[in-house]
């Protein structure tokens, strides 16, 4: 097949000096941090549907993107084709995972059928280009919104018969995510929320949404596929509210329901933002409730109020969230997902090579940053001291559940008023990761 890239080499990693425009300046694979490779840490993964079809509209017009090796159908020969194409640019991107939906890598037929057929002549091709680049499936999950059949929800619609619907496009999208060795499963909500609640049953659709969920682990464990499931959250849009608002309200969900075993989440940065958190907070929620399984690695504008799916390029942030998975033992099944997609006015098939450079030097910044803040010492010395009243004498009493109420008074009673013990530090803190930065 011709190269739909002929003049783009594999990108090198060039080292921070280089003024390369196709060459890495921090992601350096084989680079030993905190004992492991960088291309261990970070996982990084292409996606197909914005990076192969996002034909980069806007509702105030049509598409820009030039995409050379498109015949302009939607054809399965097109499908076909564009896996090639595909597999050409994460193997010169030197990224180890893509993901997709289901919709994203084969048309969507006439009937559940015949998608079906498509589906897995596609996956045919994705076997080949998988075997022949080593480049490996992340996650699958299924397009449950596009279609007008889903205006409504999938697994929350109203409508029975449109549920039946979702769950056998899951259930085959899970087939073939399994097929091909996928790493995870990803549920994340389409159009699970709602417009008005003047007309929906908030209840009722919740515990068809539990209910989905379920019968998800138990196909899971019936054909044997290994890899994670997760919930990604995201607060609107397309709906006004959409039920997987936050980490915290998934996990609350999940544990509501039984399901928190069978799932971790996988995080959006843009999500968060919409969600008006940080994805440091974020992060911090997963971590905590010990379910951060994977990362949609974005960024939003804060001054739009909807999911620009923006390359990352902010190092604060990407130093936040390389600090959570470094303190909490970094990916097992996830990875670090490039849920973006380049700007209406970056139309080139060049701006995706430069999109994915940044975003990826971007975090191996953000990774060499955060091992230098563990490795200074400074910070977290700041925490321990913070938090030393906990370690020895009443503190580590309470922590140990040992003592209630009736002991804390007599002891609040026997000392003298607590006054702020120690400062925050907050600005010495900011001075030192600016300081590594
Ligand atoms: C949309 C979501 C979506 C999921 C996959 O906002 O980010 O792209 O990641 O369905
Ligand atoms: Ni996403
Ligand atoms: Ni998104």
């Amino acid at each position: 097949m011709k190269s739909a890239f002929p003049t783009i080499p594999r990108i090198p990693y060039d080292g921070p000096q280089s003024k390369n425009p196709l060459a890495f300046k921090h992601y350096n694979p084989e680079e030993i941090v905190e004992g492991k490779t960088m291309k261990e840490h970070l996982r990084f993964s292409v996606v197909y549907w914005h990076t192969f079809r996002n034909p980069l509209s806007d509702p105030f017009g049509t598409g820009t993107a030039i995409r050379p090796w498109e015949d302009g159908s939607d054809s399965v020969e097109n499908a076909k084709n564009r896996v090639r194409v595909a597999f050409e640019f994460i193997e010169k991107l030197g990224a180890p995972f893509y993901a997709f939906h289901d919709r994203d890598i084969a048309p969507e037929g006439t009937t559940l059928a015949e998608s079906h057929r498509n589906l897995d002549a596609v996956v045919e091709v994705l076997k080949e280009e998988q075997q022949r680049t080593e480049v490996k499936l992340l996650w699958g999950t299924a397009c449950l919104f596009a279609h007008p059949r889903f205006v409504h929800g999938a697994a929350t619609s109203p409508n029975a018969d449109v549920y039946a619907y979702a769950a056998a496009q899951v259930k085959k999208a899970l087939e073939v995510t399994h097929e091909l060795g996928g790493q995870g499963y990803v549920f994340w909500g389409g159009r699970e929320g709602y417009s008005t609640l003047w007309n929906t049953d908030m209840k009722r659709e919740l515990k068809h949404l539990a209910r989905f969920l379920h019968m998800a682990v138990e196909y899971k464990t019936k054909i044997g596929f290994p890899g994670a499931f997760y919930i990604e959250p995201k607060p609107k849009e397309p709906t006004k509210h959409q039920y997987d608002f936050d980490a915290a309200t998934c996990l609350n969900f999940l544990r509501e329901h039984d399901l928190l075993n069978h799932f971790k989440l996988n995080l959006e940065t843009n999500h968060a933002t919409l969600a008006g958190h940080t994805m440091f907070h974020e992060c911090e929620v997963a971590a905590a409730a010990d379910a951060l399984g994977s990362i949609d690695a974005n960024m939003g504008d804060e001054l739009l109020g909807w999911d620009t799916d923006q390359f990352p390029s902010n190092i604060y942030t990407t130093t936040q969230v390389m600090l959570v998975l470094l303190k909490s033992g970094g990916f097992r099944t996830g990875g670090l997902n490039f849920d973006a997609k380049v700007r209406r006015e970056s139309f080139e098939p060049m701006d995706l090579f430069y999109a994915h450079i940044g975003g990826m030097d971007a975090f191996a910044r953000g990774l060499k940053i955060a091992a230098a803040i563990r490795a200074d010492g400074r910070i977290s010395e700041i925490i321990k001291n913070r938090y030393s009243s906990w370690d020895s004498g009443m503190g580590e009493k309470i922590e140990a559940g040992q003592i209630g109420f009736e002991e804390l008074e007599k002891y609040a009673l026997a000392q003298p008023d607590p006054l702020p013990h120690t400062s925050g530090r907050q600005e010495l803190i900011e001075n030192i990761i600016n300081e590594l930065l």
